[in-house]
């Protein structure tokens, strides 16, 4: 039996989450749906995939780690994704008839890690095109603003192609068999605006958020800055990716990062394709009046 969302998505959120391609929910996951992740994600971290691997690892050893697609041998993460409210919650937020699950990914750094995620958008690194793409970030543990996730308001709307980074070149142990992007390639790009140098501009923000508090975000929103944690400070974060109607399967010149086209072409799925199948379930449908 589903769990239901811990209080209604009213108009006001829809139409906050698609002015700025972006919201905050205070209190969406119950303790035990973060035990549950924090519990998948110790799991996961102790047999990793072959897509796991560091971000980032300073002298002292302070690390940042990702993995991801681990969730159909990781029964916790498997339940939270297919029991939990966070399809609803997508459907409901991106005004989807239907959600299928993307992917998930995880981003773990250990306390006083400094690195943070260059600030990027998801969808163009993906296997897929569409609109309504979006993020479920879910911190395990508490997390201050300044080393929270941040996200640029109104940036999903700017239908411009940014030059992004490869996130393959901070890998320090060059562990990662997935092929990077190389945004160069593409003529019509333009350089990644200075976020951080003309912040009245861009307005990044990013919120406290204790466990059970979610941000969701379109894969077109521009986001990053997450990290510089306090040296007693460590973060654990889960991520869920989910697609809704206009979404399309997409392979990139550019190179995609994860890049599931091999998943997908083993699965019969094909560019222009909805997604489906086993890998990219549908979790979620409008209920019909
Ligand atoms: O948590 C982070 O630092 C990065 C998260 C991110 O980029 C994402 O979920 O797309």
């Amino acid at each position: 039996m589903n769990d239901t969302l811990p209080y209604a998505i009213t108009p006001e959120h829809v139409s906050t989450y698609d002015r700025d391609g972006a919201i905050l929910l205070k209190g969406l996951f119950n303790p035990e749906w973060i035990a549950l992740l924090d519990e998948g994600l110790s799991r996961s971290r102790a047999e990793p995939t072959n897509r796991g691997h560091t971000w980032d690892r300073d002298e002292a050893q302070r690390e940042m780690y990702y993995d991801t697609f681990a969730w159909r041998g990781v029964p916790e993460y498997r339940r939270f994704i297919e029991e939990s409210p966070c399809a609803e919650l997508a459907g409901q937020l991106m005004g989807a008839d239907r959600v299928n699950f993307f992917f998930e990914a995880v981003f773990c750094r250990s306390p006083g890690n400094q690195f943070r995620t260059p600030w990027h958008q998801d969808e163009p690194y993906w296997s897929v095109d569409g609109f309504q793409t979006c993020t479920v970030w879910i911190p395990l543990v508490p997390v201050a603003a300044p080393s929270a996730l941040a996200v640029v308001p109104g940036s999903h709307r700017w239908e411009k192609r940014f030059l992004q980074a490869d996130f393959g070149q901070f890998n320090p142990d060059g562990h990662d068999k997935v092929p990077h992007s190389d945004f160069s390639m593409l003529e019509d790009t333009v350089p990644m605006p200075d976020i951080d140098g003309e912040a009245e501009t861009y307005r990044p923000t990013s919120f406290d958020m204790v466990p059970g508090d979610v941000l969701v975000f379109n894969g077109r929103t521009i986001h990053g800055g997450s990290g510089q944690l306090a040296g007693d400070r460590k973060l654990r974060v889960f991520t869920a990716k989910w697609c809704g109607d206009d979404v399309r399967v997409s392979f990139k010149d550019w190179g995609m990062d994860p890049d599931y086209s091999k998943e997908m072409i083993a699965a019969g799925l094909k560019p222009g394709d909805a997604l489906g199948t086993d890998l990219y379930p549908e979790l979620w449908h409008r209920p019909t009046a």
